[in-house]
């Protein structure tokens, strides 16, 4: 029997596989190993939208940031060896944020393989720590099949990064294959038995705490958790970089659960007798460094709600371990109720607790950073996605800024650099209609600055703001607690950040005042350009409590 299926190269399969799972928008680099793919592209140029970045390193933290952002896969090519290399930063990201993400990576030609031929790896081996699997599709016959499973695996369980490589000859190889529909999003649902204890462990729970994180959720989900807690009067917090997925504006929101947490919250969740976790890993961040949660039996009744089967028991032994997703999770809870008013109180204190310790404190300097915060959090609309990188600067975004709705925040929990910038100009592309923030340090910035060179390219016009203290600040602030006074290797001498932004097509601001910065901002969101305000904060000011100099003299002191 003649089969109606049309002959295709390698290249041309792979992009219309990439059709068939429902991709929309993909970052990357080019390279001479993967061209097919980019002739394939050609074909799907209305359909597929194929971002072009300047280093890998953005790509792949764009790739990341759509991932979060959409919770379809994000997807990510690159060339071989340097390429697969510099892109390593983003998959890693993806790991640790359990965030949906496939990359394609050119290999060299099957007849050359394990010769160390040109820019050749065992991307088996590379990525093998940092991705869910890693495929190499040795046969043009087989792209289809090994397409489909890298975007269930991506999305499967808890969600993460999937590597394929595709050695020349594939690409090049013709073939007559059908394309595979699109992946099934497999998520496991709780049983009756899990409900029931569940419910005998909450109805007797005089100090329950709701701790949520992790990868996975949908906007949904999280509206409605959100419209039962309220009903039940349970206090909740959020995971390290995913205070999104609560509205902080709730009387039952209670803070985050991450790095430089309020120690009276902390207090409150090793005090807790009832820890409802719903999708956190419980991490080092977030568990401060796994003091607020012992290992391996906690001291409280832990009940873990995991859609990852393997990340129950990993580290913490649960009283109560439910493997499920969260859409599932959270429609079976809204059968369950609970009328304890304790809960309510204890709530209502540690709100008030909230408000106190999230009000800014004054700080040296003539920038009250943690005002400027607050007025983009009490300024930027609603669903403003806010992304952000790594480095002290963050620490009063954490703190000042309250997120209102499901994926308004972008940021990575694997603490890496370079982040907030290419997640800003993903999020941008990919969502134009909405407003799109993005908050670098000066370090932070320059490490993936150049991909305002890609927002000019794709019309990502939203504004940034460099928080410029002219330190590695995080370095200097752990430098000064060990070896006070011996200052080394933490020092910055920056560009003029705005005439950086206005030498790419971008529009460029400095701030030196807090009242300077609400102007700045309302021009550079009117650009209509990649905007850059660089906020110049003082380097004494090294978090929203504490002092750079009051560290180090409490240092020496105690080395005296
Ligand atoms: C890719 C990467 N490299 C190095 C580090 C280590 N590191 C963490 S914070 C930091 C300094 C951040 O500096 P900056 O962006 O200026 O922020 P600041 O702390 O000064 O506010 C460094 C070097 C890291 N987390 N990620
Ligand atoms: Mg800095």
């Amino acid at each position: 029997m003649k089969s109606d299926l049309k002959t295709r190269h390698g290249g041309k399969i792979l992009a219309d596989a990439l059709a068939a799972q429902g991709v929309k928008l993909a970052f990357g680099v080019p390279g001479e190993s993967y061209l097919p793919v980019l002739d394939g592209l050609h074909d799907l140029r209305e359909r597929i939208k194929f971002v072009i970045c300047r280093q890998e390193g953005g790509a792949s933290y764009m790739a990341e940031a759509y991932g979060k952002l959409t919770g379809e896969p994000g997807v990510l090519l690159v060339t071989r060896g340097p390429g697969a290399t510099n892109g390593a930063i983003g998959v890693h990201t993806a790991l640790q944020d359990s965030t949906p993400m496939v990359i394609f990576i050119g290999q060299v030609p099957n007849e050359f393989a394990e010769r160390e031929a040109f820019q050749e790896m065992d991307y088996r081996r590379m990525y093998g720590q940092m991705a869910k699997w890693v495929g190499q599709i040795d046969r043009v016959e087989r792209i289809p099949e090994y397409v489909s499973r890298a975007f269930h695996t991506a999305v499967a369980g808890r969600p993460g990064p999937v590597v394929l490589a595709l050695p020349e000859d594939t690409l090049f190889s013709e073939a007559a294959v059908a394309d595979a529909p699109k992946h099934h999003v497999v998520r496991p649902a709780p049983s009756d038995s899990d409900l029931k204890k569940l419910s005998q462990l909450l109805e007797k729970a005089e100090r329950p705490f709701v701790l949520l994180g992790g990868g996975g959720w949908t906007r949904e989900a999280c509206a409605r958790l959100q419209r039962w807690i309220e009903a039940n009067g349970l206090g909740v917090g959020t995971s390290f970089r995913c205070q999104d997925l609560f509205d902080n504006r709730s009387a039952n929101y209670i803070g985050d659960v991450g790095i430089g947490i309020n120690p009276k919250l902390a207090e409150r969740v090793k005090e807790a007798d009832v820890l409802l976790v719903i999708g956190a890993r419980l991490g080092e961040m977030t568990t401060s460094a796994y003091t607020l949660v012992e290992a391996p039996v906690p001291k409280q009744t832990l009940i873990h709600v995991h859609a990852g089967a393997e990340e129950l028991g990993r580290v913490y032994r649960p009283a109560l371990a439910i493997n499920s997703g969260y859409p599932q999770f959270i429609e079976a809870l809204e059968h369950l109720s609970f009328k304890n008013v304790a809960w309510k109180e204890r709530t209502a204190a540690a709100r008030k607790e909230f408000a106190e310790w999230t009000e800014p404190r004054p700080m040296p300097g003539s920038v009250q950073y943690g005002q400027v915060i607050r007025w983009l959090s009490d300024h930027l609309p609603e669903d403003a996605i806010i992304a952000g990188g790594a480095g002290n600067f963050a620490g009063w975004l954490h703190r000042h800024f309250r997120y209102k709705g499901f994926r308004t925040q972008l940021g990575s929990t694997n603490g890496s650099m370079g982040y907030g910038y290419p997640a800003a100009v993903a999020a941008k592309i990919a969502e134009p209609q909405r407003t799109v923030f993005a908050l670098c340090g000066d370090g932070d910035f320059l490490m993936t600055g150049q991909e305002i060179a890609t927002a000019a390219q794709y019309g990502a016009n939203f504004v940034a703001v460099v928080v410029n203290n002219g330190l590695y600040g995080t370095i200097r602030m752990h430098q000064e607690r060990e070896y006070p006074g011996r200052v080394y290797g933490t020092e910055l001498k920056n560009p003029d950040f705005a005439a950086y932004a206005r030498a790419f097509g971008g529009h460029g601001e400095t701030v030196e005042r807090t009242e300077d910065f609400a102007p700045a901002y309302e021009r550079a969101a009117k650009s209509g350009k990649p905007a850059l305000i660089e906020l110049r904060i003082d380097p004494d000011a090294i978090t929203p409590t504490m002092t750079l100099s009051a560290i180090r003299d409490k240092a020496l002191k105690s080395k005296q």
